[in-house]
């Protein structure tokens, strides 16, 4: 078995002058592959360590970009060392394959979604093969596949029977062009992103699924993430926004539409007397009857509704605000009413969707107070503040301080006040203390085609019914037509007609799709054992989960990662796992940036557009390749398709090949941090590559047979072999901690040892500690550079039977490692005066002693007694006189 093929093992001995990637990059991918090198099963054997580690999958837009290639890199340099350290590598990839640009493909182009969708999948698919990747293809699979999109349906049944799902009414964007809702990010200046239609409030029955039930265990579990960044940790809170503070119910003074009290949210009962105003938001039932009763209040009502609704819009837009002439009484001063607004800065969704206005110590509504002439008084005097001459005129306070000009709460700390107010509320029965929560239960209803069918059934007797497990998948409909705004499945003729499952009268299926969200909230328990019946197997996902090394984008910090936390704990109470959090580790990476260039007339250019050309003072000029229209070198930035400054992988990879590709995106800065792509850079990264490459065809006549006995005399050979082992331990540090820039780091300088080192080729035992020199370059490599560490491997060893993928990672030789001088500087009063080289683990008193006996020292020391003698271990002595 695992016969090892000549034209794998063997390069051809033509090629010893050139590293001739083109031809070996594939062969080596193959091999691989015909040696199932990454292939892992469903359940991992008894007694095996299982290392599962995941890149966030692609979304198929067609082409792969350079935050892919970090991506995959990052994952791989993992996969690659976790593999070679014994575990059993769990290294998937699939496709997060519904979304919209398939449908806007579809509109504009008139090729189908699933045709467009498949398209881009082969071809992204043939461009990851080419870099490389210590991938199992095997368990491949794509959102928009009904085997998993099938399944998918049946976790949100096994979800709805479990009380996770929920059917309600809630306030939408509609946009009344494309016939759809829309995010908060696809309303822009009050107008839909696409259609550019003025979008609508709507209250639109959707499905929901109950995130909110875990909002204090999605919290409170962040603090056992020890592998995640604390960055994202601090943003899963923030949007989670537990906040502690009281309900409180002001009477009307005179009850409107039945209603006879407005409650409010506050996280600051403490500034109950510096109120100055109420204000409920624009869908708020008391803004509609105040709506009824005034035609101003209707239109501003109206207006509301046509704003930018997302929460950064309105934080930014200007406060406005209607008083409506309703007023309502204060909970502790008797006979005292304030007025009634509708404001656009309440939310709706956030609390009760009504606020007390306290201007004095709340900054939005010190601004709402300073443009509608409404009183500020301030209750909280800052820390030795004077009660007589505080103001708050040109800003809130919203620090810390003693509370006055407030009754009974006067002398009161701000959180001991919180507390006495609430005591107060409760006593009389006109508010509680209470824990708010930001987070809200996730809307998954999209009206979109390209997307996985909610398996619904509306039926007028029966209501929502769940399609029967024998009818599942509900598969989408082929045969559809994008000519007309709107959801394609909801003016589809046939696909939506269905007789009701429970009472079998004609009924309608749940037209809506799931937020593509959903798609990506459990793909990688589904990799566990991609082609099971059941959404996931219980050994698999029991043995494989949780993902232990989690690597993508901090653009996912929030939803992406949240949702997938929440699916595990939906997940565990249907049964299918056993877990509740999906990534032990987490790192987010930085992003691949470059630099940005204009034509004359401020049109972007591609980079190979651009002609460069250096003068004489080093500085950097470039015109229109083929011309002389002058071009200006802009900022480095992100790479992105308006600015047009982007490389395309397949042309790097094409021209340089893979590994130098690989090299060069990991080589430049900590993979944490954005990194900024240059011709330059790779140029360096490929020239690496052959260097390597000639370091060792050129050797080999000079290399002893392996398993020649390694010199154990002092001496050059030593030497090397000491740099060997220091560098195996070097790089074996800096790939555990993530490191990878200082890996690379660290093997060039190897390579500069080994190249010094050639002078020396004739010395004793030299034959043998540069063949192992070659070989751990080769092997140390292989993790960033995987065909060339087998090519050179391979050199080295014809005919081995095992490759580099197939070898464990080399363990340094302690021996080797220890440090065996030490050179200290001796200072005199501080001013360097002589170095000294002492054996290592000498004692302190020999130290001095040495030192003192130098002779620049001793002219230094002119005869004065020292008075204090400093050693600072392995870097310097220093005598005061
Ligand atoms: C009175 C008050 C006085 C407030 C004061 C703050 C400072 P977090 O911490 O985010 O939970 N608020 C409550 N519901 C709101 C809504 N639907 N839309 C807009 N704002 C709302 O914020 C809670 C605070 O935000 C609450 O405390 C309330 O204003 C406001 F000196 O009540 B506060
Ligand atoms: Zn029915």
């Amino acid at each position: 078995m695992n016969e090892i093929t000549a034209s794998a093992a063997t390069p051809s001995r033509d090629a010893v002058a050139r590293h001739d990637f083109a031809a070996a990059e594939p062969r080596w991918q193959a091999e691989w592959d015909r040696r199932g090198c990454f292939a892992v099963p469903d359940v991992p054997p008894e007694g095996s360590s299982k290392y599962y580690v995941l890149e966030m999958f692609p979304y198929p837009s067609g082409k792969i970009h350079m935050g892919h290639v970090r991506n995959y890199t990052l994952g791989d340099v993992v996969a690659r060392y976790k593999r070679a350290r014994g575990h059993l590598v769990l290294h998937p990839m699939g496709w997060d394959a519904f979304g919209l640009p398939a449908e806007n493909a579809a509109r504009e182009r008139g090729v189908h979604p699933a045709k467009w969708t498949y398209d881009n999948i082969a071809n992204m698919r043939a461009e990851l093969k080419r870099m490389g990747l210590s991938l199992d293809w095997s368990r491949e699979f794509a959102t928009c596949d009904v085997e998993y999109y099938g399944r998918q349906q049946k976790l949100f049944l096994d979800f709805w029977k479990a009380g996770l799902v929920e059917r309600k009414e809630s306030w939408v964007n509609w946009d009344p062009v494309d016939g759809t809702v829309l995010a908060n990010e696809q309303v822009i200046d009050g107008r839909g992103w696409r259609s550019g239609a003025l979008v609508e409030k709507k209250k639109l029955s959707q499905w929901f699924l109950s995130i909110t039930k875990y909002a204090p265990d999605l919290l409170q579990a962040l603090d056992g993430l020890d592998r995640w960044p604390e960055r994202v940790k601090l943003m899963q809170a923030n949007w989670i926004g537990r906040s502690e503070g009281a309900r409180v119910r002001f009477p009307l003074a005179e009850p409107v539409a039945g209603m006879a009290e407005v409650e409010v949210f506050t996280t600051r009962p403490d500034t109950l007397f510096g109120m100055s105003f109420l204000a409920v938001a624009a869908e708020h039932p008391l803004a509609a009857a105040a709506a009824a009763r005034d035609p101003r209040a209707a239109e501003f009502v109206a207006e509301c509704r046509r704003m930018g609704t997302s929460e950064a819009a309105i934080e930014q837009a200007e406060k406005r605000g209607f008083d409506t002439g309703l007023r309502v009484a204060h909970p502790f001063l008797k006979g005292v009413t304030f007025p009634v607004w509708i404001a656009n800065f309440v939310l709706m969704e956030y609390g009760t969707g009504a606020i007390f206005g306290c201007p004095g110590h709340d900054e939005r509504d010190h601004e709402f107070a300073s443009k509608y002439g409404l009183a500020i008084r301030p209750v909280v005097l800052p820390p030795g503040g004077d009660p007589a001459g505080f103001s708050v005129a040109d800003a809130a306070y919203t620090d810390d301080g003693t509370i006055f000009n407030s009754g009974f709460l006067d002398g009161l700390a701000v959180p001991a006040a919180k507390r006495r107010a609430i005591e107060a509320l409760e006593a009389k029965g006109q508010g509680t203390g209470v824990v708010n929560w930001r987070l809200r239960d996730w809307g998954v209803s999209r009206q979109r085609y390209w997307g996985c069918p909610i398996p619904v059934i509306h039926c007028e007797a029966c209501g929502a019914v769940p399609v029967p497990d024998d009818q599942l998948p509900v598969k989408l409909p082929e045969d559809v037509d994008f000519s007309k705004p709107g959801n394609p499945l909801d003016h589809h003729p046939g696909w939506k007609h269905v007789a009701c499952p429970s009472c079998g009268r004609a009924a309608r299926r749940e037209t809506d799709t799931c937020d593509t969200f959903v798609d990506s909230s459990w793909y990688f328990a589904r990799f566990c054992s991609p082609r099971a019946a059941e959404p996931v197997t219980g050994a698999a996902v029991d043995a494989w989960l949780p993902v232990d090394q989690y690597i993508g984008g901090i653009e996912h910090a929030i939803l992406h990662l949240l949702y997938s936390r929440f699916f595990t704990r939906a997940m565990a109470a249907t049964g299918h796992l056993k877990l509740a959090e999906p990534f032990a580790g987490l790192f987010t990476q930085g992003m691949v940036q470059h630099e940005s260039y204009k034509g004359a007339d401020g049109r972007w250019l591609y980079p190979e557009e651009v002609e460069f050309s250096v003068e004489g003072d080093g500085t950097r000029s470039a015109v229109v390749k083929g011309g002389n229209e002058p071009v200006t070198i802009g900022r480095v930035e992100a790479m992105s398709k308006s600015k047009r400054n982007t490389v395309d992988p397949g042309a790097i990879i094409g021209r340089y090949g893979a590994d130098t590709a690989r090299w060069f995106i990991l080589s430049d800065n900590p993979p944490e941090r954005d990194m900024e792509w240059t011709e330059s850079g790779v140029a360096g990264a490929f020239r690496f590559t052959q260097r390597v490459w000639r370091l060792a065809a050129n050797a080999l006549p000079a290399l002893a047979p392996a398993g020649a006995p390694m010199p154990a005399a002092a001496g050059p050979a030593r030497k090397l072999r000491q740099v060997t082992h220091r560098t195996i331990a070097a790089v074996t540090e800096a790939l555990e901690s993530f490191a990878f820039n200082v890996a690379v780091a660290r093997i060039h300088e190897f390579a500069n040892a080994i190249a010094e080192m050639e002078a020396q080729a004739a010395a004793e035992g030299m034959g043998a500690a540069r063949r192992e020199a070659l070989e751990m370059l080769a092997r140390l490599s292989a993790p960033m550079m995987p065909h060339l560490a087998e090519e050179v491997y391979a050199l080295l060893n014809p005919g081995a039977d095992r490759l580099v993928a197939q070898l464990p990672w080399p363990e340094p030789e302690a021996e080797l490692l220890r440090v065996e001088a030490v050179t200290l500087a001796v200072q005199v009063l501080g001013k360097l005066r002589a170095t000294i080289e002492v054996p290592a683990g000498t004692a302190e008193a020999e130290i001095f002693a040495l030192a003192e006996a130098d002779e620049n020292v001793q002219r230094a020391l002119g005869g004065k007694p020292i008075k204090k003698r400093i050693h600072v271990p392995g870097r310097v002595v220093n005598f005061v006189v």
